[in-house]
């Protein structure tokens, strides 16, 4: 008996709850120790770290809970045109510490945990890492939410729910090794599961087409259904009311369509049959590396989109009788081409669920999504088999037909009958051994109103070369929006006696959601008092970071060292194995000097961190012999004050708030042309580390920000590189370079037999990615990163200027540009309570 809204004592119900949740210490305490009797059902007076953690974790949820509704309500009455992030990972990282800062109300938790016997700093690290992400791009997802939070605009995210997020790594005798990341084993505080909101998704099965007074109607017989439950992650905004939604979606049986798998007798068959349907959102895979053609990835692929599809139209049509507006309320953002399956989705349940035509179906889809690419490497560019979206999806696979059809038609019509530039720009590709296949960055492209790369460079070769017969045909579609990075996360709540000391200097601590207020920080960058205390902060940080190595690896580091990091997923074109080079270089030279000499050396610490996809056989190797060359240098008494190279396991979210802060330089350092963006180098940056990189993705841009003099670049430029690959075979590498692949090749690492492919990679005719080429003025900018290091008023100078010229790569302006120049969406400010 469901009661009728007009008998409810409304008065009465806002009353019981008109205010917020108090956060004096006092409130805080009872609603931790409440969740603890209530939530957990363990003793009030006796509960460990990891329960105190989780029942802090559920009275913060109760406090997002509340500006979470008020921000839906007033986006349902308000009724603003809403972007939708669709992306297939979001790295989000723990939420405890930055729930507390956007709150506000670090102190009084801090002062309520200690008054109860509990130290914040350690129950923040009995939580798990949502790790639903490879790398960068999931991380730019969850830097996104911060600031669509944080600047008031109504945004959701979407996405999936895998049970096991990106893998563990596991270090075995200097081999990676992938363990499970069953994440949320003791239960996820963060999210609320919405048993009621849930889509039934189809697969496999038929088409049927029917006359219905004229016109066709086409009919989709699935051969599976699964349903898709929503999981609510609410997003607080810094510095405002504003809490908007992460919707990640889980795999469930679909009820209504088992029914009849139980009629044929089997009955315990059927059972198991149903949870079957579960493993569709259970992993994510975790190669950010080539495309694989496996079946459960469309699947995953589909079931997202569709579930994310039906959720949008149905809030769209709570306030809306028709699909007039559509366009005017409603932007889908693509990360990746992911999601891009959307396309055809939306046309499918707009002609065929919701009865509008072709051209009707076609002009909205066509103005309502915009698509991100992050790559140029064409073994990642996604082109499934028509035979596969045929079987799983024999519907959408009519649809892409007849985009590509209309699609052919109109170019023709345009520039004449091109046979040749039809099949190059055509959506089906007429593969090898005669599979065809859809190339699904085109139907994206085709199908969007905008279309962008996420730094200046990047967004030059899409135009002028992965995308280049659409951008001339439609040059209107393409645009740049350089990557960026929230400045909570990434900043201010990972560092905060940095926060501290700039808010000092610069007397507010507006520059946090304005950051190119950062650039005050330049007259102070000569300053020697100012110059002392930035090098204590850096000295705290750093001293952090080196406790967490020695605690990881089991090595001493010693805080008077450099510390050079390079973290980031292990690939060839982002060359740790040029890193490594250099460090053996570096080695070699050390042991040819007179102990008078080697005494004049800056010591340095060397950390690579990153995992390598499962199947990338060469980014296991390096990985090898990283730690392989960390065991004979470490271990040389002659040298080991001078150099240690370590291999952190497991890099994640989490060990990049503490490694981040701390370091003096990090190395982002791909062959010109490969790395799309890159934004660990806009965090370390932010974080007054010197960066040694190459003129790719937005180092470009840092370089123009900062100022090239404040960093160390080296290597060919973006525009050589066509014309060095082709120069290859001809190539006489520097000496140096060839005496430290003899000195692999010799087994002074040992390993050597397994090291040859890597050598291999990298010698004359191969090296395709040009470590050679690269190698000379790699190693004259790390010399001259030593001597910058001696001269420590230098050195702290270039640290400062650093932070002050990051204002641009805060993802607040990147996510201002998106929504004026892409979506079309205003901020939307929920009022303070
Ligand atoms: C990264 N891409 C880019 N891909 O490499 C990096 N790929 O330059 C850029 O800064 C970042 O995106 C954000 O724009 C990725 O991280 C993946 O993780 C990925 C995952 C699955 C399939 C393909």
């Amino acid at each position: 008996g469901a009661t009728k809204a007009s008998s409810k004592n409304k008065a009465l119900l806002y009353s019981l709850l008109d205010t917020y949740i108090q956060n004096d210490v006092l409130s805080i305490e009872e609603s931790i120790v409440s969740h603890v009797e209530y939530t957990l059902a363990r003793n009030r007076y006796n509960f460990d770290d990891l329960e105190a953690y989780q029942a802090t974790a559920y009275s913060l949820r109760d406090r997002l809970i509340q500006a979470w509704n008020d921000t839906q309500q007033y986006f349902k009455d308000f009724d603003p045109k809403r972007v939708y992030y669709m992306s297939m990972e979001f790295l989000m990282g723990r939420s405890l510490t930055n729930a507390l800062n956007n709150l506000a109300v670090v102190n009084q938790y801090t002062e309520a945990l200690r008054e109860m016997g509990y130290n914040l700093e350690e129950l923040v690290e009995q939580e798990r890492d949502a790790a639903l992400g490879n790398g960068g791009l999931g991380r730019l997802a969850a830097c996104f939410l911060d600031s669509m939070a944080s600047l008031n605009l109504p945004a959701w995210g979407y996405g999936l729910r895998y049970q096991y997020g990106m893998f563990r790594q596991l270090l075995v005798d200097g081999f990676q090794h992938e363990q499970p990341d069953y994440w949320l084993n003791f239960g996820n505080p963060w999210e609320i599961e919405r048993l009621n909101v849930g889509y039934s998704i189809k697969f496999y099965g038929h088409v049927s087409v029917q006359e219905e007074g004229g016109r066709q109607v086409f009919k989709w017989v699935p051969g599976e259904s699964v349903s898709a439950v929503a999981y609510d992650n609410p997003i607080p905004g810094f510095q405002t009311n504003n809490t908007i939604n992460l919707r990640l979606w889980a795999a469930k049986p679909d009820r209504e369509f088992d029914l009849q798998a139980f009629n044929t007798g089997d009955y315990v068959q059927a059972i198991l049959a149903r949870q079957r349907a579960e493993t569709l959102s259970s992993v994510l895979y975790p190669d950010d590396r080539t495309y694989q053609g496996k079946e459960l990835r469309l699947k995953q692929q589909h079931f997202f989109v569709s579930a994310t599809m039906q959720d949008v139209i149905r809030r769209y049509r709570e306030t809306h009788d028709d699909f007039e507006a559509f366009p005017d309320k409603v932007a889908f953002q693509l990360n990746d081409t992911h999601p891009s399956i959307a396309v055809p989705e939306l046309m499918r349940l707009l002609m065929d669920e919701h009865s509008l035509g072709w051209t009707r179906a076609w002009e909205i889809t066509s103005q309502v999504f915009a698509f991100t690419n992050h790559t140029v490497l064409p073994e990642a560019l996604e082109r499934w088999p028509i035979s596969l979206v045929q079987k799983l999806l024999p519907r959408h696979m009519q649809i892409i037909y007849d985009i590509n059809w209309r699609f052919l038609q109109q170019l023709r019509e345009k520039v004449g009958e091109d046979l040749e530039l039809m099949s190059r720009m055509s959506i089906i590709e007429e593969g090898e051994r005669g599979e065809k296949l859809v190339r699904m960055a085109y139907l994206a492209v085709v199908a969007s109103h905008t279309v962008n790369g996420v730094a200046a460079i990047h967004s030059d070769i899409i135009r002028n070369s992965v995308f280049k017969d659409f951008a001339d045909l439609w040059p209107h579609k393409f645009q740049n929006k350089t990557n960026g990075v929230t400045p909570r996360r990434w900043l201010a709540f990972c560092n905060p006696p940095l926060r501290a000391l700039i808010s000092r200097t610069l007397g507010t601590e507006s520059w946090i959601n304005n950051l190119t207020e950062l650039t005050a920080l330049r007259e102070h960058a000569d300053n020697p008092t100012f110059q002392e205390e930035w090098q204590e902060v850096k000295r705290t940080a750093k001293a952090a970071a080196c406790r967490k190595i020695t605690a990881l690896t089991g090595t001493e580091v010693s805080s008077e060292a450099m510390l050079d990091i390079q973290v980031k997923r292990i690939h060839e074109y982002k060359r740790q194995l040029l890193n490594v080079l250099g460090i053996i270089h570096r080695y070699d030279a050390l042991k040819k000097m007179s102990p008078e000499e080697r005494s004049k050396v800056v010591p340095r610490v060397c950390v690579i961190g990153g995992k390598a996809a499962p199947g990338y056989e060469q980014a296991k190797r390096i990985i090898k012999l990283i730690t392989a060359v960390g065991v004979t240098i470490n271990g040389d008494k002659e040298t080991s004050d001078m150099l240690k190279v370590v291999f952190v396991p497991d890099y994640n979210v989490s060990l990049a708030e503490v490694l981040i802060p701390g370091s003096d330089v990090s190395q982002h350092i791909s062959t010109a042309g490969t790395e799309a963006s890159g934004t660990g180098n806009m965090k370390f940056a932010m974080n007054g580390s010197l960066i040694i990189g190459t003129m790719d993705g937005a180092n470009v841009e840092i370089a123009d920000e900062i100022g090239e003099d404040n960093m160390f670049i080296f290597g060919h430029r973006a525009h050589e590189i066509a014309d060095l690959r082709k120069q290859r075979a001809s190539l006489k590498p520097d000496p140096r370079f060839l005496h430290v692949l003899d000195l692999i090749r010799q087994g002074t690492f040992g390993w050597e037999d397994f090291f040859e492919p890597l050598v291999e990679s990298i010698t004359t005719g191969g090296d395709f990615y040009l470590l050679a080429n690269d190698f000379p003025s790699y190693i004259a900018v790390q010399e001259e990163v030593d001597r910058a290091f001696q001269d420590k008023a230098r050195w702290t100078r270039m640290s400062i200027n650093s932070v002050a010229g990051c204002g641009w790569f805060s993802s607040d302006r990147t996510i201002s540009e998106y929504a004026k120049e892409i979506w079309n969406v205003e901020p939307c400010i929920v009022p303070a309570p």
